[in-house]
């Protein structure tokens, strides 16, 4: 379970020669479980939302105080990450930026997903931003497949795009080719780092591959992909990238994904988060549209905290960690309740 080296990854194949042809775009999504696009978004406009995504994260105290926001060097004291009551806040703040949800719907982006969900697609409302701090790597995104967070359909596709160059030291996401044919969704166990659950590496076999990405470029991999983040070895910049969700209108979403993200406990909304934009266009605009909206399954979640009680009760130092981190983000939950009442047994 351990995350992979960048010195261990091979580099992913482009398909730009297939754009336009959806066909064969899909074909290549099939045989290999992604597709790598370089510069389907103009470099400018990434650069634009990445500064004022900086701006925020400078005020709020990410970034080195004096340093140029855009080179995003981040303060090493302020390091934290998903699942972190400080982390929800700053990320909210960043999450309200209307540009950062305008990205999403940018037509060059909706065009390559038309094409790749072969019909009229539907941008999932919940959009999501990963701020990741450098020297941090125990909390790095660890393998799995995204259908046990995002759920809905396995014909449900992540759109991966740095928001600045991201070289593979600064630990972009990492693909393992052909593991979605699978066909289901594999074991996932409790981990730390984003989304909290991992597929053991012995049940992989194969070559991992990432890029050195630029801005513009995106990563499309369908949900029983099994990927991972590359550590963030940078002495000190932060990684800041966007993965967004599409699926063809007809299939079905979980009822999550019509939710702002890690709105957990802090009671953000979808009022919130609009609360200053400047058009309305984009507000909830997927109200209007007949969906196939599904219950959330709670089943990984739950089996991941289960596992987490289990090994904190043997001294597991990383389960241990998440459960204090539940705590005291959320002491009045059932959850938070049960950690406290372990870490009290346990007397740590
Ligand atoms: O960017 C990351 O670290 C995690 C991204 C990821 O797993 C995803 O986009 O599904
Ligand atoms: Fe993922």
């Amino acid at each position: 379970m351990t995350a992979k080296d960048a010195s261990e990854v091979g580099l992913m194949q482009e398909a730009n020669d297939a754009l336009g042809d959806s066909t064969e775009l899909r074909r290549r999504l099939d045989e290999q479980g992604y597709i790598f696009l370089r510069q389907i978004m103009a470099k400018d406009k990434l650069l634009s939302l990445r500064q004022e995504m900086t701006e925020v994260l400078m005020e709020a105290g990410f970034l080195v105080a004096g340093t140029d926001p855009i080179d995003g060097i981040a303060r090493i004291d302020a390091q934290c990450t998903e699942g972190d009551p400080e982390y929800a806040d700053v990320y909210h703040r960043v999450y309200s930026l209307e540009a950062f949800h305008q990205a999403g719907h940018w037509p060059e982006v909706l065009a390559v997903m038309e094409q790749v969900v072969g019909g009229p697609v539907l941008p999932h409302p919940q959009k999501i931003a990963r701020l990741w701090f450098p020297q941090y790597t125990e909390h790095t995104t660890p393998m799995h497949q995204d259908f046990v967070h995002f759920q809905g359909s396995f014909s449900t596709y992540t759109f991966w795009a740095p928001v600045g160059d991201c070289p593979l030291e600064l630990g972009g996401l990492a693909v393992l080719p052909g593991s979605h044919k699978i066909g289901k969704v594999r074991e996932h166990h409790f981990s730390l780092g984003a989304g909290g659950l991992a597929v053991d590496e012995s049940e992989l076999t194969g070559r991992w591959l990432s890029a050195n990405y630029e801005a513009g470029d995106a990563l499309i991999f369908p949900s029983l992909t099994v990927h991972q983040a590359l550590p963030n070895y940078t002495e000190d910049r932060l990684r800041i990238s966007l993965d967004n969700r599409y699926q063809a209108q007809g299939e079905p979403i979980a009822q999550h994904m019509l939710d702002p993200h890690l709105i957990g406990v802090t009671g953000f909304n979808w009022a919130a988060c609009y609360a200053g934009w400047q058009s309305e266009s984009l507000q909830y605009y997927w109200q209007d549209l007949d969906l196939d909206v599904v219950p959330q399954s709670s089943q990984w979640g739950d089996q991941g905290f289960t596992e987490a009680l289990s090994l904190a009760r043997d001294g597991d130092e990383r389960a241990l960690y998440q459960l204090r981190r539940i705590a005291r983000r959320d002491p009045e939950s059932e959850r938070g309740q049960q950690a406290l009442q372990l870490l009290h047994e346990v007397n740590v």
